[in-house]
């Protein structure tokens, strides 16, 4: 049978028509009823605290029981949840978490706690919600936690111990690391800047530049450091735990503080992090590990802690590093549907297996998103979310995976997925007034404002 040529034509219009439908759509993001399901995600894991841990540090939804971190509770998620709340509008929960905080926290306690830890999570969750409300006494409970906390970096570097006792200001831990000494100016720099008392950002800015100066000479940290004797004790060089905010304060600091040498510290360190530390894989683009004196690979391991410099990078202006590697992330994501906790990148082999509700990976897309408008953020956004809506969620809250690969879940809601990974949800599908020239997230994703 002859056919005309106008007719074949439409014949393979309709084929390929029809082959196009074949391939599933993905519908179009839509923003403000995603916003609408992270309050209401955020309304779930608050009521799972409340109903199991009112009073305590973290919620384990499925034993619906309680933990502390030290024995005594310090009330890490009502702190860490807050600014959360009060973000999103749930006015009532976030008065009832209020409320608990003024009546019963007390920073006057013989326990030995994490510096690290307790300045990102509740240092800076009492400063940030202190400006949301302009409540002093919240002021005050942040001004009394930095002076019981200051002792920490009576080391002779200045660089901070691990861990510091809250009533006796007793001191132990000299073996650290750049995450643990690098990441405190935010906090004790607002604290400063909002108290009037200039010794906060002192010894918080000293310890980071004792730390800068004992780079190497090809400009890389390791992964830890005496700070008695200043001398390092492992010299994996990386961006995973241990390390990672180490990076990221240094330039946020020199963003909310205008700091000239946090800048400096900053450029330098981005420039040794480029030449050292990127990958380039058939894979994509990842950042490795090598040894910091020699700048040779040790190690092809990226994870879920690593996650977080796309977002950094394109804060600090380096769009394309930034969108490569959190093509990156969102490969090791698709792998198992959810993120491991560590990947071999040259194999595409899963070293650890755990997902513990962790926030980087949708930061990242939150910062892309904000600045390069690209919609597929919002789609990976979208991916992340209904991932852990599947997988995590329980009638009490959310909890920690301890597989990807089974699906085995454990038994924490840790108070960081309250403060960070909803909030950064939150933050990409709302469309939340914020002026960015002027707030810095804690590595914690508490907004610090700069008022001063
Ligand atoms: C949080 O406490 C902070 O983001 C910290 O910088 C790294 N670990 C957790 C979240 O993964």
């Amino acid at each position: 049978m002859k056919v005309s040529k106008g007719a074949a034509l439409l014949v393979l219009a309709a084929i390929g028509a029809a082959g196009r439908r074949s391939v599933p759509e993905t519908p179009p993001v839509d923003r403000a009823a995603l916003a609408v399901k992270v309050r209401e995600e955020l309304r779930h894991a608050w009521a799972g605290y409340e109903r199991y841990a009112w009073g305590h540090d973290e919620l384990k939804p499925l034993s619906k029981t309680a933990r502390d971190w030290y024995g005594e509770p310090l009330l890490m998620t009502p702190v860490d949840a807050l600014d959360t709340l009060l973000l999103v509008g749930l006015k009532d929960e976030a008065n009832r978490a209020k409320g608990l905080i003024l009546e019963r926290l007390s920073f006057d306690r013989d326990v030995s706690v994490k510096n690290f830890e307790i300045t990102i999570r509740l240092l800076g969750g009492l400063l940030s919600a202190h400006q949301a409300t302009g409540d002093p006494r919240l002021l005050a409970l942040a001004d009394d936690l930095g002076t019981r906390l200051l002792p920490a970096f009576a080391s002779p570097t200045g660089m901070p111990y691990m861990f510091v006792n809250l009533k006796t200001g007793k001191t132990s831990g000299a073996r650290s690391n750049p995450a643990e000494i690098g990441t405190l100016l935010l906090e004790f720099g607002t604290l400063s800047k909002l108290t009037g008392k200039p010794v906060f950002y002192e010894k918080a800015k000293k310890a980071l530049v004792a730390l800068y100066e004992r780079r190497s000479p090809i400009g890389l940290v390791g992964e830890e450091i005496d700070v008695e004797t200043g001398k390092w004790l492992s010299p994996a060089s990386h961006v995973g735990g241990g390390i990672d905010s180490y990076y990221e304060y240094l330039l946020k600091a020199a963003r909310l503080f205008g700091d000239a040498d946090c800048e400096r510290m900053w450029a330098e360190s981005l420039r040794a992090l480029n030449a050292h530390l990127a990958d380039e894989e058939p894979s994509g683009l990842w950042y490795g590990q090598v040894d910091m004196n020699t700048g040779q690979r040790t190690a092809s391991e990226f994870g879920a802690l690593h996650a977080f410099l796309p977002g950094v990078l394109v804060l600090g202006g380096d769009v394309a590093h930034a969108r490569r590697l959190q093509d990156s992330c969102l490969a090791m994501w698709k792998l198992r549907g959810i993120e491991p906790e560590l990947l071999d990148y040259q194999r595409m082999r899963i070293v650890d297996p755990g997902y513990p509700l962790r926030p980087e990976i949708v930061e990242s897309a939150f910062y892309l998103h904000r600045f390069t408008k690209d919609s597929r953020y919002l789609e990976m956004g979208r991916t992340f979310f209904d991932a852990i809506r599947a997988r995590c969620r329980t009638a009490e809250g959310f909890t920690v995976l301890k597989s990807v690969d089974s699906g085995e879940q454990g038994d924490l809601m840790p108070s960081y997925f309250l403060a960070e990974t909803l909030k950064y949800f939150y933050l990409l599908f709302s469309e939340a007034p914020w002026d960015f020239e002027k707030t810095v997230f804690n590595t914690e994703a508490h907004p610090m404002r700069r008022t001063w």
